[in-house]
């Protein structure tokens, strides 16, 4: 078991020790960023859950403060779930939270800063008023959970959302109030979605339709060009889903064959229960997602400790399609790249396997571009199905493709991450891009999640390349494919392929020669 000591991250948000779930309440606040989260002060799997709280300045390196707060009423007894923080127009920060009760219903709670002249907010204080909110009669009495954060509507209410069911119907409700004390359920539903089961941590916000800023969910004007985006966490199967619409009493997705549960996803890997903000001071949305294990309930014991957060993300929507979200680790990761390898013009004939000199090590930050093949020089293709991820992974031989990097690979390849791209003609004779990381030899240890993850864009590249980004961190591997079209997030536990013995090679499995163009390779600095 010596090699789970490696697994632990050297810059990415975690606790010290124990169980960490959901994000909370991430806010910006007289120059620290802060970030609450779902935790367990006492082991390493879910339970007793209370916020923990961490602040930053630079959103990389952060700082542990004391617990923000824990069950210590009956509203929350059973645990202080999750909710938002919304930072009033006069500065002041109010969270609000469901508290599951000590006979376990889902009640919304407040708190407000103890002292507004500490900069860390260091002490809470829950308001004498609640429970605020208690389950609407239609609504089940643990269907009722995560409240996001408020936005000021030009009728000069505040609204927020919580995420519920009705059946098998997920939904998301919206509450008005003048003042966050009295509160009127709105008669209409912000969205639902018949047969999504339970809605969690819905999140509710603007982007600009015409440029790269983020928006602050309160200030939007009326004529202002913007969509809205809609996410909610699926409880029936732990992936986050957002849409892209128009908001006036309700919201309304663009595209009704991507509503939430059937079309877009932040990550298409392990990303759960996420969360954004607007920060004030860059001007941008920063989304913040949940990252649980793959390997098994008693290792986590042995590590001491279970779950990372992503690298915070810049969210834009693309505004070439105006249908979906761009996400790229936010710039300031960039402040830890040390050391780098670059690699030009290699041509990956079919079956090669090149390995990248000076670009070992178990934290690293890869850029890679390849030449998109010119896939009309085939007189005959060979007949080709459907190509999904999970079924072949990066073993299975194409024509264009699998091509791409091993990350965490073994010298003898006996452990190694594959994440790598495969073209494929639909039928109606448009090629698409599928990508996928493969965790299947990840690793050499017994217990663990092998599943190859993916996605197909039908997209094609407008651009006559195409890029990966490859952020590796020890046990956590995150993809980010063009410019952030999508992302793909893995946790990998290689036993051998740790540090120096963990190295980079190019692969192409494909018959056709692939071209790469371009490899820069960054050695990544810890941050604890
Ligand atoms: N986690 C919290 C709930 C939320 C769920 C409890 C999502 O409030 O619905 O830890 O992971």
């Amino acid at each position: 078991d010596n090699y789970l000591s490696s697994e632990r991250t050297a810059f990415h948000f975690q606790p010290e020790r124990n169980w960490m779930n959901d994000p909370n309440g991430p806010m910006f606040y007289k120059g620290y960023y802060h970030i609450f989260y779902q935790y367990n002060p006492d082991a390493a799997v879910w339970g007793n859950i209370t916020w923990a709280h961490s602040v930053s300045k630079d959103l990389v390196h952060w700082h542990p403060l004391n617990l923000a707060l824990v069950p210590d009423h009956w509203y929350d007894a059973e645990g202080v779930w999750s909710g938002s923080a919304t930072v009033l127009p006069d500065g002041k920060p109010v969270i609000l939270y469901t508290g599951s009760s000590n006979e376990s219903v889902q009640l919304q709670n407040m708190a407000v800063p103890e002292d507004l002249s500490d900069p860390l907010l260091r002490k809470w204080v829950k308001v004498p008023q609640n429970p605020m909110l208690v389950p609407p009669p239609s609504i089940g009495y643990t269907d009722f959970r995560d409240p996001t954060t408020a936005w000021l509507e030009s009728d000069g209410l505040w609204r927020i959302s919580i995420g519920a069911k009705e059946g098998t119907t997920g939904l998301a409700l919206v509450y008005k109030t003048s003042d966050f004390l009295d509160w009127t359920l709105q008669n209409k539903f912000l969205h639902k979605v018949a047969g999504t089961g339970m809605w969690e941590c819905v999140d509710f916000y603007p982007v600009s339709l015409t440029g790269k800023t983020g928006l602050d969910t309160s200030k939007v004007q009326v004529n202002q060009l913007v969509k809205y985006v809609l996410k909610a966490s699926l409880d029936d199967n732990k992936h986050d889903y957002y849409t892209v619409g128009v908001y006036s009493t309700d919201f309304l997705p663009d595209d009704p064959t991507k509503d939430i549960g059937l079309g877009l996803r932040y990550d298409y890997g392990k990303f759960y229960a996420s969360k954004t903000f607007y920060d004030p001071v860059q001007e941008r949305r920063i989304l913040w997602g949940w990252v649980n294990e793959s390997d098994s309930e008693l290792d986590d014991i042995k590590k001491g400790w279970a779950s990372v957060q992503t690298i915070p993300r810049t969210l834009v929507l693309d505004n070439h399609t105006g249908s979906n979200l761009l996400q790229w680790p936010i710039h300031e990761l960039e402040s830890l790249r040390g050391d780098k390898v670059v690699k030009q013009d290699i041509l990956l004939d079919g079956g090669a396997m090149v390995k990248v000199d000076g670009a070992s090590g178990s934290q690293l930050d890869i850029e890679v571009t390849f030449k998109y093949p010119d896939v009309h020089k085939l007189d005959v293709l060979p007949e080709q199905k459907e190509y999904v991820c999970s079924q072949g992974g990066a073993a299975e031989r194409g024509v264009f493709g699998p091509f791409g990097l091993l990350v965490l690979a073994a010298n003898n390849l006996v452990e190694q991450t594959a994440v790598y791209f495969y073209l494929t003609l639909r039928p109606n004779g448009k090629w698409v891009t599928t990508v996928c990381s493969d965790q299947s030899r990840s690793s050499l240890a017994k217990g663990i999640d092998r599943t190859v993850y993916g996605i197909t864009i039908d997209k094609p590249p407008t651009d006559n390349f195409l890029s990966l980004r490859l952020i590796v961190d020890h046990s956590i591997v995150e993809t980010f494919v063009q410019q952030g079209i999508a992302c793909i997030t893995s946790r990998v536990y290689p036993t051998i392929a740790i540090e120096r013995d963990a190295h980079v090679f190019l692969f192409n499995n494909g018959n056709e020669s692939i071209t790469m163009q371009t490899l820069q390779v960054w050695q990544m600095s810890s941050t604890y």
